[in-house]
């Protein structure tokens, strides 16, 4: 069989195997994601490993070939095997390919998510949106919900706690602590606003305003899935690791019932 029958014939049969492999074991395999937000991003990783395979494939047979097939055979004692200087038509083919890649990444996912991430602010996307404005303080999270009036919500034991309507679009407006509202940059540190399921994250900056939008889409909470949790992402002092605050998505019955409790308890 001719090298080149070869070297596709293995190309195509190592290529289809990896593509079943991303099938199977695809991100959303490893990573629990519970938002459209986390949705488009593994779609993001798996589409660039989908397109990479093949050329992954290509690269490594390559190698492999040439310390198989062109090694020195035995009993050879000339003093260099024979070599091609310059494939003119090898070279060019594979940059062609290369720079068609790369620029194809640019426009997908890249431009693609970034013209998507920029349409989450327009107004006629953000008619039912839910705001929660989240204030980041060493080291704790504090949550509040200006729409229903509604401050520093917590859990039945006191502690900071986040809770949120399935599939209602949250508008995250992300503070560090600054109670006076001198917007001065010694108030407290930067921090950063993650929820892994979420698959989003947002460093708060002391003096900025900052705003992540997310649409949670499964129901469940820190307790039976650690992956839905608020963690602090920014190294911020001795607390960070603890720098934690459970969250629950529940049904927008559920929500609207917890927080009347939570402005009843407020009030009370
Ligand atoms: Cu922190």
């Amino acid at each position: 069989m001719p090298d080149f029958l070869l070297f596709f014939i293995l190309w195509v049969v190592f290529s289809a195997l990896g593509e079943w492999a991303v099938n199977i074991w695809g991100s959303h395999v490893y990573y629990f994601i519970a938002s459209t937000q986390a949705v488009d991003g593994v779609n993001a990783t798996d589409f660039i490993l989908r397109v990479l395979i093949p050329l992954f494939v290509f690269v490594m047979l390559m190698l492999i070939f040439a310390m198989t097939k062109f090694r020195r055979k035995e009993g050879d004692t000339s003093s260099s095997a024979h070599q091609f200087k310059t494939n003119k038509v090898y070279i060019t083919t594979w940059i062609t390919i290369t720079v068609i890649v790369n620029f194809m990444f640019l426009l997908h996912p890249t431009a693609s998510a970034t013209e998507a991430m920029f349409n989450q602010y327009l107004p006629q996307n953000n008619k039912n949106v839910l705001i929660v404005d989240v204030v980041a303080r060493q080291w704790q999270w504090y949550f509040n919900y200006p729409q229903y009036g509604v401050q520093n919500t917590v859990d039945t034991n006191g502690n900071a706690f986040l809770e949120l309507p399935v599939n209602r679009k949250v508008e995250f407006v992300l503070r560090s602590y600054d109670p006076n509202h001198t917007y001065d940059t010694q108030v407290d540190v930067i921090h950063s606003f993650w929820i892994p399921a979420f698959g989003m994250k947002e460093d708060i900056i002391p003096g900025e305003t900052r705003t992540m939008y997310i649409t949670p889409t499964v129901m469940t909470n820190t307790t039976s899935n650690p992956m839905l949790r608020v963690q602090c992402a920014e190294v911020c002092g001795p607390g960070h690791p603890y720098m934690e605050a459970n969250a629950s998505v529940v049904s927008s019955n559920s929500f609207n019932q917890w927080i009347a409790q939570q402005k009843k308890n407020q009030n009370s």
